[in-house]
């Protein structure tokens, strides 16, 4: 299947993120892309440009526009030098409870409106690699409305933590989402997002919250576990259009397939698919307990491509470098099995 990419990609570069107020080193690195690549041998198609309709579909032009500057707005304030800081971060929250009314002004107070964590930094080339990732599920999306069965978009940074208006959980626009925007509208038929990134897709889940032409459907560690995004992910945030599959930690193939094959199962209404096809359940990843295989998602490939249906599959986490290619390559093979 074609493989959609953008050089662009690779000039996102968080250095760090900030847990519990310590800085530590990132875990969302350009290298993840390129292990990617390297394990993949079919066709690759350059991304292409897309107007930004797409990407209001699904976000506010706020967040769009404080992207697009936060990092020149925080240098032009002077704050790579005074007091030292070389990523936008965030340090004070429009909190539910504060009853904020609108975004501040300065520079260093901008970020807490618009990101909910301080895990998610903004460098010099993070919004051309993030505008570039939504590029690439785009470019995808049109290879599969102009008739390819399936199409993979190596998307980075990620995005399926990105609500309408805020960013978190290393993701800046939520590619998964803006692709399946398109792909209804392409497709003129309901479609399904179906997430298998070892944490819960709450950005896609509350951008299609109510709809019912993009049903959502997420497998992921309980986040009452205490796993990221912790405030999201439970079953009982499941509805007619949405189904939420925590797992515990520890969980292994049996229990992540057989989620995977219920999933598969509700979203049969869909006439379209996007897959957010996070890693990170394999056992080893170090940013998450599920314990899955190389061959668990192979089979997890298979499942999905059973729907039958023209797919999207757009990367997002996965951070053990080790094996980030091999596990894409046996879900693509998988998925191609499944199809079949
Ligand atoms: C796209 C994706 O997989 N995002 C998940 C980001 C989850 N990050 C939360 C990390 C929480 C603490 N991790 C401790 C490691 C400190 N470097
Ligand atoms: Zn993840």
């Amino acid at each position: 299947m074609p493989v959609v990419w953008s050089d662009r990609c690779l000039l996102h570069e968080p250095l760090a993120e900030i847990w519990v107020g310590v800085r530590t080193p990132a875990a969302e690195t350009p290298e993840r892309a390129t292990a990617i690549l390297a394990a993949l041998d079919t066709r690759v198609v350059e991304a292409e440009a897309h107007p930004d309709d797409a990407l209001l579909a699904v976000h506010d032009a706020g967040l769009l526009a404080y992207l697009e500057t936060a990092w020149d707005d925080w240098a032009t304030a002077g704050l790579p030098t005074d007091p030292g800081q070389d990523r936008v971060v965030p340090y004070v929250f429009a909190h539910q409870g504060l009853g904020a009314r609108r975004p501040p002004a300065a520079a260093w107070a901008r970020p807490g409106w618009f990101a909910y964590d301080t895990m998610t930094l903004v460098g010099p080339g993070t919004w051309e690699a993030a505008r570039a990732a939504a590029d690439c599920a785009l470019t995808a999306v049109d290879l599969v409305a102009g008739g390819q069965d399936v199409a993979y978009a190596c998307t980075r940074p990620p995005g399926h933590h990105v609500t309408r208006s805020t960013h978190g959980g290393s993701c800046y626009l939520n590619n998964a989402a803006i692709a399946a925007a398109a792909l209804r509208d392409r497709l003129d038929a309901p479609v399904a997002v179906l997430d298998v990134d070892a944490h819960h897709g709450n950005g896609t889940q509350e951008i299609f919250r109510g709809q019912d032409d993009v049903l959502t459907g997420s497998v992921h560690v309980d986040p009452g576990a205490g796993w990221f995004p912790h405030f999201l992910g439970f079953a009982d945030e499941s509805d007619a259009g949405n189904l939420n599959l925590p797992l515990q930690p520890g969980s292994g193939d049996e229990s992540w397939l057989a989620a995977i094959e219920q999933l598969v199962e509700w979203a049969k209404p869909a006439q379209g698919l996007v897959v957010a096809l996070g890693v990170d359940a394999a056992g080893g990843d170090p940013e998450s307990p599920l314990e899955a295989t190389a061959a668990g998602f192979r089979r997890a490939g298979e499942l999905l491509g059973g729907l039958g249906v023209p797919t999207v599959i757009v990367q997002e986490g996965g951070y053990d470098l080790a094996a980030v290619g091999l596990l894409v390559r046996e879900t693509l093979l998988g998925f191609e099995t499944g199809r079949a």
